[in-house]
Order: structure tokens, then C-alpha cells, then sequence
């Protein structure tokens, strides 16, 4: 136990280390004049108070964190987790014969997307019965509980594979999502000379007992905005099409999860 709690702040200790050692270094390198350190302080300071600074975070660090994590490795490649998790959405009741429902509007405003989802093991072993989490913005382009009136756990929820690992959910199409831009972080972004947008996008979190957790999203071709996602999250392997049925749209993509 207190080995654990030691261990713990060694990690720590070297990780602050580094972090103050490449500010430092970065401060040399940028020759910054006293006023221009005083300004990004203050920006700094205002990111924090705006409540932008895990915006930021997710949309310009979090890739080069999964990148050195992951690449190379078997699975389905993670993507971000991003600013707009929420814990306890409900559990998305099943009905025999019937697709799991995401929304919680009734006449919510959007393209219906019928999304199926396989998820097996990276040796091909089908995972049933194991817990799904879905979240994804509105056709307004908004996520409930952040920037939308909408009811807090909207478009939020989870469920469980069947017992041979599938499972399909009535959702809406995502549309492409705009990260606020009249704040820091927007501040940020015309100084970079770079947009604002996301391509549309599904985020899921698969958790199986013996197996990583994995945290992706789902992005379908033909977006605009897959070149130059703000976010860099986007991942060949988490491309699928939106499949025309006249009155709704169709999708799917199969989910490999890595046993521990
Ligand atoms: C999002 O919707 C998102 O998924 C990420 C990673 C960053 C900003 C907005
Ligand atoms: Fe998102």
C-alpha cells in the first residue's frame, strides 16, 4: 500500500521536473521581453478562469498523448476523450426487437442514424454483454450540460453488447462541432491562423472486464473538416459511411479492445 502511494509521487516528481525544464527552456528559446511574459501569463490566467483550460488541453495535448501511447499497437485505435464527458448518464433501457434509443427529446431536431457496433478482442473473441458508453453534440452542434439548453443527460447514455457483442442505437447524425471561440482558447486560434471546427463525430467508451478501457470516436467520410480537425483526433481505423435509407441514415464500424 505505501510502496503504491510512493511510487505515485516519484511519478509525479519526474513529471513536474520535466514540465518546468521545457517551460524553461521554451522561455529561452522564445526570447520573450517582460511584457510579452506578462502577457501570456495573463492569458494564461484568463484560460483558467474561463474555465477553458481542459478545452485547451484536450484540443491541442491530448493526441500527443494517445499518439505515444498507442500507435503501432493492435485495437482500435483511441481517440480523445475531450471536454464534454460526463459521468452517470442512464442506462438506455433495451426492448426485444427494438434498437436502443439515445435521445431523450422526443421530437429531437435531426437526421436519424440507426449506428451498429460490433466489439470483439484483438484475438477476434466477440465481447459480450459488456458496457458501452455513448455521447455525442445535437443539430444545433451543441453538447447537452456544457453549451445547449438541452435536458443534461441528451444524447448521453449506456448500454451492453448483446451476448454475441453487437448492438445498434437510434441516435441523430453528429454535426461538426465548433469549439467556442470567444474566449482564450478562440484567442489562441486567430493568433495560429487555424478554424475552429471538428468534424462530426460519435465519442464511445468500451469497458470490459480483462480488457483496456477504450475511449474512441467515430467519424464518417465525405466531413469537411477531417483534413484539419482542430483536435488532430481523427484515425483511418474510425472511419465508417453514412449510409442513405431515405427517411434515416445507417452506420457502423467494429471495435477490437486489447486484453490486458
Ligand atoms: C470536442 O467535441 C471534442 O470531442 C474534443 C476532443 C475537443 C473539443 C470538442
Ligand atoms: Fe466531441
Amino acid at each position: 500500500m505505501q510502496k503504491q502511494i510512493i511510487q505515485r509521487n516519484e511519478r509525479v516528481e519526474e513529471v513536474f521536473h520535466l514540465f518546468i525544464k521545457h517551460i524553461q527552456n521554451f522561455l529561452k528559446e522564445a526570447k520573450l521581453n517582460h511584457e510579452e511574459y506578462t502577457n501570456f501569463v495573463n492569458w494564461a490566467d484568463r484560460l483558467g478562469k474561463k474555465g477553458e483550460l481542459p478545452l485547451y488541453a484536450d484540443v491541442f495535448l491530448e493526441t500527443h498523448v494517445l499518439r505515444a501511447m498507442y500507435t503501432d499497437k493492435p485495437g482500435t485505435q483511441p481517440s480523445l476523450l475531450g471536454p464534454y464527458f460526463i459521468e452517470g448518464s442512464p442506462l438506455v433501457e433495451s426492448r426485444p426487437g427494438e434498437p436502443l434509443v439515445l435521445t431523450q427529446r422526443p421530437d429531437e431536431a435531426g437526421e436519424v442514424l440507426y449506428f451498429k457496433g460490433s466489439v470483439s478482442n484483438t484475438d477476434g473473441m466477440p465481447l459480450g454483454n459488456i458496457r458501452v458508453e455513448m455521447w455525442q453534440n445535437d443539430n444545433t452542434g451543441k453538447y447537452s450540460a456544457f453549451d445547449s439548453d438541452a435536458p443534461r443527460y441528451n444524447l448521453r447514455g449506456h448500454f451492453d453488447t448483446d451476448e454475441n457483442g453487437n448492438f445498434e442505437v437510434k441516435t441523430i447524425v453528429p454535426l461538426p462541432y465548433s469549439i467556442p471561440t470567444d474566449g482564450p482558447t478562440g484567442e489562441f486560434l486567430e493568433y495560429m491562423d487555424q478554424h475552429p471546427m471538428r468534424p462530426a463525430h460519435l465519442h464511445l467508451m468500451f469497458e470490459a472486464e480483462g480488457h483496456e478501457t477504450l475511449i474512441t470516436q467515430v467519424f464518417f467520410e465525405g466531413d469537411e473538416w477531417l483534413e484539419t480537425d482542430v483536435a488532430d483526433g481523427v484515425r483511418t481505423e474510425l472511419l465508417t459511411t453514412l449510409e442513405d435509407k431515405d427517411d434515416h441514415k445507417e452506420a457502423s464500424l467494429n471495435f477490437f479492445m486489447r486484453p490486458k
